[in-house]
């Protein structure tokens, strides 16, 4: 087999890219170790940014999520039993986020894909890479009980956290920077409409509780549990007495309760691997990094990666210069580090420290009370939520001329 773009995994990273790069005339095989039926029902994140969204709708991809997805405009932050509200769009200029799960993302690319002829093999086993210090690498891998190989003129490793590309780098080649924080989400979906109309992000003493949505029927909660956390600790009505009690108010907030779906603990992490290119291996999306989910960041972050890749891939292809190759490390980085930020701010904003005291307790509160009164405060977490431009870095703000001169 021979194609121009070899892309490992079948993620929003991988499906995203074969899609961008279609729409420029270049050819990818998309190789996926799990089934189409596993990738197209994995519950994992439910936020899309401002952009992202947009470019599921500019790319032809976004009729489905254009109906079914909650545009959202504000979110709330609450506290002390109080409720505070984030004006998203009136402190960004009229931006929002979308609500919209990533496994639909993932059906309405892979019908994209399929529909335009384009070639994703599910089921495949035994990926290695091969020749990526060389102009010719090679994907081998077995499928339907025979070895394959997919000659390629480059590869995209779009294969998530556990995938092989990244341990395909020399280690000698790459370094990581990670944190892991000590404790996990229990997340559960419930078949129960959305007690609220926005997300509500709860900082409780008991630990952090976020309410979120996939639909009007169907209600996404989660929990700060203690790493090592079993399910089997969690009978379901041991999780809604912690969910009614993290998200209570003072005025009677009423969480709605319906059958549990699915449930699941995942651990936090934080994650970045340097650089994201070893010769003709071009990492992306999770294999490259991780942030803890309080920000709503990773399929973003995963998006934004291979945009910059489909750019630099296409002046490659039509006009053989490379520099948008040599310069995408550099470029996903920074925003990588921005919303590496970012996402840990919000996990320390909102969760309980293991060795939480007063004095942590007090500075949390502190930082919640300044970041919902004061504008400048707001439209930091708001800018950042609903995603920053994609050029944000390479553009300086031009400071406001002082209402009144310095004398
Ligand atoms: P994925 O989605 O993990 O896809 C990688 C794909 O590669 C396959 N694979 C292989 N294929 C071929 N050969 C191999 N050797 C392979 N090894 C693995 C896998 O089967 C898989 O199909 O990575 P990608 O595309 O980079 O996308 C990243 C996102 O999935 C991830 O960052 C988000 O889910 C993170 N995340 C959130 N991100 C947001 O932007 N907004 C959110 O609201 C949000 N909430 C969340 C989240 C992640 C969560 N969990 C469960 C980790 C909430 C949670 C609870
Ligand atoms: C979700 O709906 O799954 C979700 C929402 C916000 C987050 C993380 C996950 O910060």
């Amino acid at each position: 087999m021979r194609t121009q773009v070899g892309i490992i995994g079948a993620g929003p990273a991988g499906l995203m890219l074969s899609h961008l790069l279609h729409l420029e005339g270049i050819d990818s095989v998309v190789l996926e170790t799990r089934s189409r039926a596993y990738v197209e029902s994995r519950v994992r994140a439910g936020v899309l940014e401002h952009d992202t969204a947009q470019l599921l709708a500019d790319t032809g991809v976004g009729a489905r999520m254009r109906r079914e997805g909650l545009v959202h405009t504000g979110l709330e932050l609450r506290f002390e039993g109080v409720s505070r509200r984030i004006d998203l769009a009136a402190l960004t200029s009229g931006r929002g986020i979308t609500v919209y799960g990533q496994q639909e993302v993932v059906k309405d690319l892979i019908a994209a894909r399929l529909a335009a002829g384009g070639e994703i093999l599910f089921d495949v086993t035994d990926v290695e890479l091969a020749g990526i210090d060389s102009d010719a690498p090679v994907i081998r891998f077995a499928h339907e009980g025979t070895i394959r190989e997919l000659n390629c003129l480059v590869v995209a490793g779009c294969d998530g956290f556990h995938g092989v590309s990244r341990g395909s780098i020399p280690a000698s080649a790459r370094r990581t920077v990670e944190h892991t924080y000590p404790f996990s989400w229990l997340g559960v979906l419930a078949q129960a409409a959305p007690s609220a109309h926005e997300l509500i992000y709860a900082q409780h003493e008991r630990g952090f509780a976020l309410h979120s949505m996939r639909s009007p029927e169907v209600t996404r909660l989660y929990l700060q549990v203690p790493n090592g956390t079993e399910l089997s600790d969690w009978p379901t009505a041991r999780i809604w007495d912690e969910l009614h009690t993290r998200l209570a108010t003072n005025d009677g907030f009423t969480l709605k309760e319906g059958p549990i779906l699915e449930q699941g603990v995942t651990p936090m992490r934080s994650f970045v691997t340097e650089p994201m290119r070893y010769g003709q291996l071009f990492l992306a999306g999770d294999a490259a990094h991780i942030v803890p989910p309080t920000g709503a960041k990773g399929l973003n972050l995963a998006v934004a990666d291979v945009r910059f890749l489909a750019e630099a891939l296409t002046t490659w292809f039509r006009q053989g210069r490379g520099t948008g190759l040599d310069e995408y490390s550099a470029r996903c980085l920074r925003r990588i580090w921005r919303v590496q930020h970012f996402s840990s701010w919000m996990t320390g904003l909102l969760h309980r420290p293991t060795d939480a005291d007063e004095f942590s307790h007090r500075l949390q509160v502190a930082q919640l009370e300044y970041v919902t009164t004061s504008t400048a405060a707001a439209t930091t977490l708001a800018e950042n939520y609903v995603g920053l431009p994609l050029d944000w870095s390479s553009r300086v703000d031009t400071p406001a001329t002082p209402a009144v001169p310095f004398a």
